[in-house]
């Protein structure tokens, strides 16, 4: 029937985004290892270099770990270890997490537990990188982990951390102006299209938004 045939066109749309943002992140891995590499191949040309000296004595050796010893430890450190991560289906990368776009909507409360059950919290924003990324996810406006449930203007987020970066769109968070047509506004969002320089809103936490997931690469 038509309703069937929208509903794998509506599937079969999802699943290719999927892929696409898959397809980015594995990009944006590769070019990292691609990097990685590069600076190694480099290192080892100068430790060969350094060996074919005449003059090669114990404190050149001394010398040259002291310039470039903590980037090749670095690199061996990225290589062993931050490479090796990776999302679960679905999830797309951004340095070391994981972030979900949610398909459904709901409250807060909603978004924060749908969350949990993914083993993951509503998204943190910690950097300004976090937060243009984070910004260009969302195609509606989206929760955040942002709240001040516990302490009326005390701003936390989800996991219960304090805010170490603001992004307000300009007057927010007004907690609607004590205007009890809205009531008390306590949960964070992100508006979409709205730059990223500003664009988090308080509203009322039982509004219905889509949310987005964070967790650990
Ligand atoms: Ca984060
Ligand atoms: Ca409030
Ligand atoms: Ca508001």
């Amino acid at each position: 029937s038509a309703a069937e045939l929208s509903t794998i066109k509506a599937n079969l749309t999802e699943r290719l985004q999927d892929s696409i943002n898959h397809i980015s992140s594995m990009t944006k891995e590769r070019d990292l290892l691609n990097t990685s590499l590069i600076q190694l191949t480099e290192e080892t040309n100068r430790l060969k270099s350094l060996s074919k000296q005449s003059d090669l004595n114990p404190l050149s050796v001394v010398q040259y770990i002291m310039v470039h010893g903590s980037g090749l430890i670095l690199n061996i450190f990225y290589v062993l270890f931050l490479a090796e991560k990776s999302c679960p289906a679905g999830w797309t990368m951004f340095r070391c997490s994981c972030y979900l776009l949610s398909t459904q909507a709901g409250s807060w409360d909603k978004g924060r537990q749908d969350c949990r059950d993914r083993e993951a919290e509503l998204v943190t924003i910690d950097s300004y990188e976090e937060q243009v990324f984070v910004s260009a996810l969302n195609e509606k406006d989206t929760w955040l982990g942002l709240n001040d449930i516990e302490t009326e203007g005390t701003w936390k987020w989800a996991d219960g951390t304090a805010l170490t970066v603001k992004y307000w769109f300009p007057g927010e968070p007004n907690n609607a102006n004590g205007d009890p047509q809205y009531g008390e506004e306590d949960c964070g969002h992100l508006y979409h299209a709205t730059k990223a320089d500003g664009n988090w809103n308080d509203l009322r936490c039982n509004s219905i938004l889509q949310w987005i997931c964070e967790k650990m690469a």
